[in-house]
């Protein structure tokens, strides 16, 4: 692609339609063409978070006027009103998009009142700023209401990305957006598959709930409600599934993506999902050719649909080489998304230049079931490398990066996490508040190796002076309570040496339902070295045995690099990275609701003095003294209340004196 057509294809996508533009500063001087030779730039944004709600007064007439769904501080949603998360009063939040080596300047102000926050920046590895990772209580003191934080990192991992609040249910609720990091031309290995990667093509899907996150949250967990969103957005909008079938007609708009006939364009794809509602994603008519996931190209594989799971991302090339037409870009919800719950999907439309279509003008009626295109898929639900030739699982894919032959060596360091849906028919629940009461229905509480995670009271890499001793549990340290029954809740962790070669082996042990979770790692990429489903449910014991009897094939040779992986339920998922980025990383689910019910746990790589200092000034969490106590006396003398017993008491240590005295 050269400069030419990155202006032309700006042009013609500002002339045909400016309302499609994904939220994008006007003059960010950093959405640039990155051209060889480019000098690195220092990119500010500002980010004020705040609650807002869709379907405000910005919007006017929208969506009887869909020209006012487009107004600055409108935000559509799915068509129905309701509180949300927003930064800068937009869904999804801005778009950053910068070239490699680029320095990214973020001054997050906290506006939600009732809330702190902190900014995950998803795919980069923070390698020179550990402490900028954005994970509360981990790296760094939460970002307190009414406070400001400045993020400061090198955009060092290129590819598609996305940022988002990293607490409580703040992502649910709306805070996230596109994190876009460019190369030169040359730099691309893919460079001459397409024609145009512009900003436009950005797609950032996101699961959506006519209720906040914190509802859904707490229903689940205290009365056992489904946890099965309304809707699925692209970009922010789409219509809630009840509009389609012709009660309504007037809709909000679906986002629309505009092509010339006869190019190739780089999609770039962002599952921002937050339930258990992986996304199929199929263009009508169009073959899909993938050319890179997570931000790490791999060996291209034309598909004609794409499944992916909450934190993954993927690119794509789509040739406009069908007729001048308007086609239907569709997402189907799968697990809790499907027909057993609540049939999510959703639209966005693909219109070739020269059509000039009215904006609420659709190809033709959808519906959940339309019938899946023949051919390829990428990424299948719940299917590892035993499945057939009409699928790609990740464990197929080929990465272009060169591949480090230490992963070759017996790993330094291999650990199993275990999980599934457990049933604790006694809680010990402490988020968010204290609690141990016995149930009569066992909740299902997602768990690694059967422990629930806390959060530390301070934050652990700026101020990990003040640790002393052990302060992780884990499955071999933790053996006070049987985990089976009652829910064991403390700071899951690990320690592992600088410089290891590390295997996590992932078993999904699939006894409760066939779910599926995909698990995100921080400050690191690592390679999928072996995936498999065995069956519809097997022990951590199991996978042992089978590793022992020689029948797990690991690729050692060039398996795709990924930061998020699902796992087939029912099987496993090995993966393998190289530990030399010091630090306190997460590794979690990136399903929120099983995040904030303790699917996490922290690896410590290295020792704490190995690590990257923080600067001097970085805020501190307060921790106040248990001796801290207030004067009750003095409260009572002043205020005069209350204070009967005392007064009686007083009276007879009086009458006992006199008594006393008389005596003597
Ligand atoms: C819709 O709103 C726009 C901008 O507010 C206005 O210019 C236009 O006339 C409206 N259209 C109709 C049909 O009312
Ligand atoms: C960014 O910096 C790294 C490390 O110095 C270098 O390898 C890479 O080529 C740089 N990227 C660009 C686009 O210049
Ligand atoms: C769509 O129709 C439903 C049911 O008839 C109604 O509750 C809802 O308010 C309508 N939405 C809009 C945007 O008109
Ligand atoms: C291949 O696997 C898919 C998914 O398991 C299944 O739907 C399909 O029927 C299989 N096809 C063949 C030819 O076995
Ligand atoms: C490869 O692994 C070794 C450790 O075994 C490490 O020192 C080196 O930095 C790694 N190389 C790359 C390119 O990651
Ligand atoms: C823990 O409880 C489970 C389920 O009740 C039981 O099967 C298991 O034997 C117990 N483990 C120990 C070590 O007591
Ligand atoms: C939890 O209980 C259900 C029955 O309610 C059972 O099917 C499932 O296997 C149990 N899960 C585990 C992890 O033991
Ligand atoms: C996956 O299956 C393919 C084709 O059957 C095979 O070539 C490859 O070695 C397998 N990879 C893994 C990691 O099992
Ligand atoms: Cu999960």
């Amino acid at each position: 692609m050269n400069n030419f057509s990155f202006l032309l294809g700006f042009l013609c996508i500002c002339v045909a339609k400016t309302m499609q533009e994904l939220n994008v500063e006007e003059n960010d001087p950093c959405r640039r063409p990155c051209e060889r030779g480019f000098e690195p730039l220092v990119c500010h944004y500002k980010f004020e978070i705040e609650w807002y709600s869709t379907l405000a007064e910005a919007c006017r007439n929208c969506p009887f006027n869909v020209t006012d769904c487009f107004r600055p501080g409108c935000i559509p949603g799915d068509g129905n009103r309701r509180k949300i998360v927003t930064i800068n009063k937009m869904l999804p939040g801005p778009s950053i998009e910068v070239c490699q080596n680029d320095t990214v300047v973020v001054d997050v102000i906290n506006k939600l009142e009732n809330e702190a926050t902190t900014i995950h920046w998803h795919g980069q590895l923070q390698r020179a700023y550990p402490y900028m990772d954005g994970v509360p209580y981990v790296t760094q003191c939460p970002i307190e209401p009414y406070t400001s934080f400045r993020y400061t990192f090198k955009a060092t991992q290129a590819g598609t990305h996305f940022w988002h609040s990293h607490m409580g249910m703040q992502r649910v609720d709306g805070a996230f957006g596109p994190l876009i990091v460019r190369v030169p031309k040359e730099k691309d290995y893919h460079s001459d598959l397409y024609d145009f990667d512009l900003s436009s093509h950005t797609l950032i899907i996101s699961d959506w709930e006519t209720k906040i996150g914190e509802i859904v949250l707490l229903s689940h967990f205290y009365s056992q409600e489904e946890t099965s969103p309304a809707s699925l957005l692209v970009n922010g909008i789409g219509r809630h599934k009840t509009f389609y079938n012709g009660r309504n007609k007037t809709f909000v708009p679906t986002a629309r993506f505009d092509v010339q006939k006869g190019f190739r364009y780089r999609f770039r794809v962002i599952n921002s999902g937050s339930l258990n509602c992986p996304v199929e994603l199929t263009v009508v008519k169009h073959d899909i050719i993938i050319i890179s996931t997570d931000g790490q190209d791999i060996k291209p594989i034309k598909a004609s649909s794409l499944i992916m799971y909450a934190g993954e991302r993927y690119d794509f090339i789509l040739h406009a080489n069908q007729k001048r037409d308007l086609y239907w870009i569709k997402f189907r919800g799968l697990l809790n998304c499907n027909t057993i719950y609540t049939s999510v999907f959703q639209v966005a439309v693909l219109e070739y230049a020269g059509i000039n279509a009215e904006p609420n003008s659709y190809p033709s009626k959808v519906f959940f079931g339309f019938p899946p295109r023949n051919g390829i898929q990428v990424n299948p639900l719940n299917e590892g490398n035993e499945s057939n030739n009409t699928v790609v699982p990740v464990s197929r894919m080929e990465a272009i990066d060169d591949w480090n032959e230490s992963l070759q060596l017996i790993p330094d360091f291999q650990y199993y996490i275990g999980f599934d849906f457990n049933n604790i028919s006694l809680r010990k629940f402490q988020w968010p508040h204290k609690s141990n009461f016995k149930v009569k229905n066992p909740v299902k509480i997602p768990q690694f190796n059967h422990i629930s995670f806390l959060n530390p009271s301070i934050p652990l890499l700026p101020q990990r002076d003040q640790l002393d001793g052990e302060i992780f549990c884990n499955d071999e340290n933790h053996q006070e309570q049987n985990c089976s029954n009652v829910q064991c809740q403390c700071v899951h962790g690990i320690k592992i040496p600088l410089g290891a070669v590390v295997e996590l082996i992932f078993v999904d042990e699939g006894y409760t339902y066939d779910g599926g979770h995909p698990i995100h790692l921080h400050g690191y990429a690592f390679r999928v070295i072996s995936m498999e489903r065995l069956g519809s449910s097997v022990s951590v014991e199991q996978v042992k045995k089978r590793d022992e009897q020689g029948l797990i094939y690991r690729n050692l040779y060039n398996a795709p690099l990924k930061d998020t992986v699902s796992v087939p339920d029912g099987g496993y998922t090995i993966v393998r990275f190289v530990a030399n980025n010091p630090g306190y990383w997460v590794l979690h689910c990136h399903i929120e609701i099983h995040l904030a019910l303790g699917m996490t746990m922290i690896l410590q790589v290295g020792e704490k003095k190995e690590m990257v200092p923080v600067p001097r000034d970085f805020p501190r969490c307060y921790q106040s003294e248990p001796e801290f106590t207030v004067n009750l006396d003095s409260y009572n003398a002043s205020e005069n209340s209350g204070s009967w017993v005392t007064i009686q008491t007083k009276f007879v240590i009086v009458m006992l004196l006199l008594v006393l005295y008389v005596i003597f």
